[in-house]
Order: structure tokens, then sequence, then C-alpha cells
């Protein structure tokens, strides 16, 4: 058993409520939260861990990352999506192979080291499934399937049940393999539908990238635009495998993480509202097209999280960097009540999209904790505001309850 003693405890939990001078007691689990007095006589052969200076809040979920992309600086091309994807689809066997292991597991150190516990790789070749599973991170493992030409089906499906099927080797509590459906303009609906009946079989989570550029839009919509030149390059007569409903339908009844749907608002009204979650990632799509109409995803009361993409997309993937950019992206919400939605679309929000039973202190959690050094606030209301203004790396970070920084 462990205790940590804190100055503050963001608790993220749903009423965001912030604990002061109290102490969390620990295993795997978080046992018990109450004063670090109470404590010691509960649990008297407990470690200490005195924090009494800094802050305890649940360690942060990142969704959506490509670490097959880490060794991108400026290999691509930003301004707009079309131009970016071209750039991808020159260079990406190439970063691919420069992304050795080290610049990896680099990728994976800077994570932890911002707090992130829990990461949602978006895996296109595989060959990093064993290093994720051995990085101490807890990793939603999406073996990414697309194709669009009819005549490659089976070969695009065979490399996906393939990685898939290696994924499942390392398979644990914190190696959870999972399906990502790239796309609507790149994933054949026969693609789609074998893999999304393969995560309905095996309850897998599903991510899928939607609605991202306003050429997308144009593309399921109306079938013209940029998508339908660039394609016409590839094959005569291209015509939309879906439009945006007819896509949303793929995932009923699937647990889904529709990733930047900064183009979808008027789609809302067709998700899930207990399976279906949006995943922003406002450097990304800063980058490659526009921002996400946060105030519209609330309304529609669609879960949110925050994630940071792949460098193929983004500068950075330390997520106080990520959720900086989001609080000065975001600027027609009120500024306080946004740094609290941050942390929380983080921690509790991800964590129940994703299903698992974390991002939140409270007894019962799985223990992922992340300690924040202390910072001196005249009033609580400043604190989440405060924090992300002031924290690059973490103080300490625990999954599972184990010390992994
Ligand atoms: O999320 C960003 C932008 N949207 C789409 N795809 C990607 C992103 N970062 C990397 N990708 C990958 C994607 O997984 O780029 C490829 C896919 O493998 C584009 S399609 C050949
Ligand atoms: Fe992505």
């Amino acid at each position: 058993m462990k205790i940590i003693k804190a100055k503050y405890i963001l608790t993220c939990n749903d009423n965001f409520d912030i604990l002061e001078d109290s102490a969390i007691a620990f295993d795997e689990h978080i046992k018990q939260i109450s004063s670090f007095d109470n404590l010691i006589k509960i649990y008297p052969d407990a470690q200490i861990m005195d924090f009494k200076d800094d802050i305890a809040m649940p360690a942060f979920i990142n969704p959506h990352v490509h670490l097959e992309f880490s060794s991108n600086v400026s290999s691509l091309d930003y301004g707009d999506f079309i131009v970016w994807l071209k750039s991808v689809i020159k260079t990406r066997d190439n970063l691919s192979e420069q992304a050795k292991n080290k610049i990896i597991k680099n990728a994976i150190t800077t994570m932890l080291k911002s707090g992130i516990s829990t990461m949602g790789e978006i895996s296109s070749f595989g060959n990093e499934a064993e290093i994720c599973a051995d990085s101490g991170a807890r990793f939603i493992f999406f073996n990414e399937i697309l194709g669009s030409n009819s005549e490659n089906l089976s070969d695009n499906w065979d490399k996906f049940i393939t990685k898939f099927n290696n994924s499942l080797k390392f398979k644990s509590d914190k190696f959870i393999p999972a399906v990502s459906i790239h796309s609507p303009y790149s994933t054949h609906p026969k693609l789609a539908k074998r893999a999304l009946d393969l995560a309905r079989q095996n309850n897998l989570l599903v991510s899928t990238h939607f609605l991202e550029s306003e050429h997308e839009k144009r593309w399921l919509e109306n079938g013209n635009g940029e998508f339908k030149i660039w394609l016409g390059n590839f094959s005569k007569d291209v015509k939309p495998f879906y439009t945006p409903k007819s896509f949303l339908n793929y995932f009923d009844g699937i647990r889904t993480l529709f990733i930047h749907c900064v183009f979808a608002d008027e789609y809302f009204e067709y998700f899930d509202k207990n399976l279906h979650c949006i995943t922003t990632c406002p450097v990304s799509n800063r980058l490659l097209s526009n921002k996400l109409n946060l105030k519209k995803v609330f309304d529609s009361n669609i879960s949110l999280n925050i994630a940071t993409d792949g460098l193929s997309s983004n500068i950075s993937l330390n997520f106080f960097d990520e959720l900086r950019a989001a609080l000065f992206t975001h600027s027609d919400f009120d500024l306080l009540e946004l740094s609290k939605i941050l942390l929380f679309s983080s921690t509790n929000a991800a964590a129940k999209s994703l299903g698992l039973e974390l991002g939140v202190i409270k007894s019962g959690k799985i223990a992922d904790i992340s300690i924040i050094k202390g910072i001196s606030v005249n009033s609580k209301e400043q604190l989440a505001l405060e924090i992300l203004l002031h924290t690059k790396f973490v103080k300490k970070l625990y999954i599972k309850g184990n010390e992994c920084l």
C-alpha cells in the first residue's frame, strides 16, 4: 500500500471537486481518500509519498497518436489537408522506416513525462506493438485498416488481420488490441464492414478519422472538389463510398472514437451519445484544416476528449503543450471554465469513453495518478488554469499504482 499526501487533489470527478490537504491510499487501485492522519492509522505499514506542497490528479489519456510518424520534423506539408495527404503518401514508408525503436521509445517517454498514462496508438504497419507493450504505459492499440481499390480488398484485409493477430500476442490489461477504420474517403465499405463486424463480435474499441477537412465534407456530400480530382488520378469515375450519415451507420452499436469532426456539426445529432465520442486534436487541426465547434459538441451531449495526434501533424507530443493549444484555440469559451473542461475531458470523460475504470481520484478506480509541482494560487478557482499555464512535465507518474517516472 502507498499513501500520497498532497496539498491539492484534483479529483476530476463529475463536480470537478478539488480537495485540500488530503491524502490518497492506493495499491493497484485507489483504496481510500481521507486526511493523511486518518490514512496512516488505517494503513500503518503503507509507503508514504510526501508531496505536501504539490498537486495530485488522475493521469491523462491521449487517445490518438501515430507513433510510426515520430521521425517527422518538416517532411510533410501543412496549410491544406489534400496538400498534406499528398506529402504523406509520398513519404510515409520512409518516415515509418526512419522511426526506429529509439525514436518511438523517446516519443512514448515524452508522453509519460507529460503525465499521460494511457495512449491510443493508431498503427498503420504494426511493427511498434512490442515497444508499446513493453513501455510501461497503457496502450489501446488501434490496428488501422484502409484501401479503396476494389481489386485489392483481400490484400488489404490480409495486411490488417495479420497486424491485428500479431497485436493479440501482447494483449493484457495494459495493452488492448483495437481497430481503426482510417476514414470514409480511404476505406472501402467491404473492408469497413468486415473490420467492424470483428469489432462487434469481440467487443473491440474502434477509432476513425471523420470529416477532418472541408474537402472531405464536399466529397462525401456532393462527390466533387479536391478529393475527386486527387482520387481521379488513381482510377476513373470515382465516387464516394458513403455519405456522412451512411458512414456513421456502420458504427451502430460500437464504442467508437470519431477523430477531428471539424466539419461534422450538422451530423452530431446522429451520433450515439452513449457509445460515440469526439476526439479533438487542436494543433493538428490548425495545421491541416480548422478548429472543432466545441460549443456544438457540448450542446449535442457528445462526450469530448483531447489528443495530440502524431508528429505527422504536430510539433510536440507533450500533453500540456496540446492542452495549452486547446486553451488558446477555443477563445470563445470562458477561460476558467475551459481549463476545467480540458482537464476533465482528458481524464474522466476520456476514460468513460474508452470503457476504462480510471480517470478519477475515487476509491475503486485504477491508480493512474500524476503529481504536479505545487503552484501558489489566490483561489482554488484559478488552479486548473494555472496548472495548464505553468506545467511542462509532471513530477511523478503512477500507472496501476506503480511509479513509472
Ligand atoms: O490524424 C492525422 C490526419 N488525418 C489522417 N491521417 C493521419 C494523421 N496522421 C497520420 N495519419 C496517417 C493515417 O493513419 O496518414 C495516413 C494513414 O495511415 C494517411 S492515408 C495513406
Ligand atoms: Fe490521426
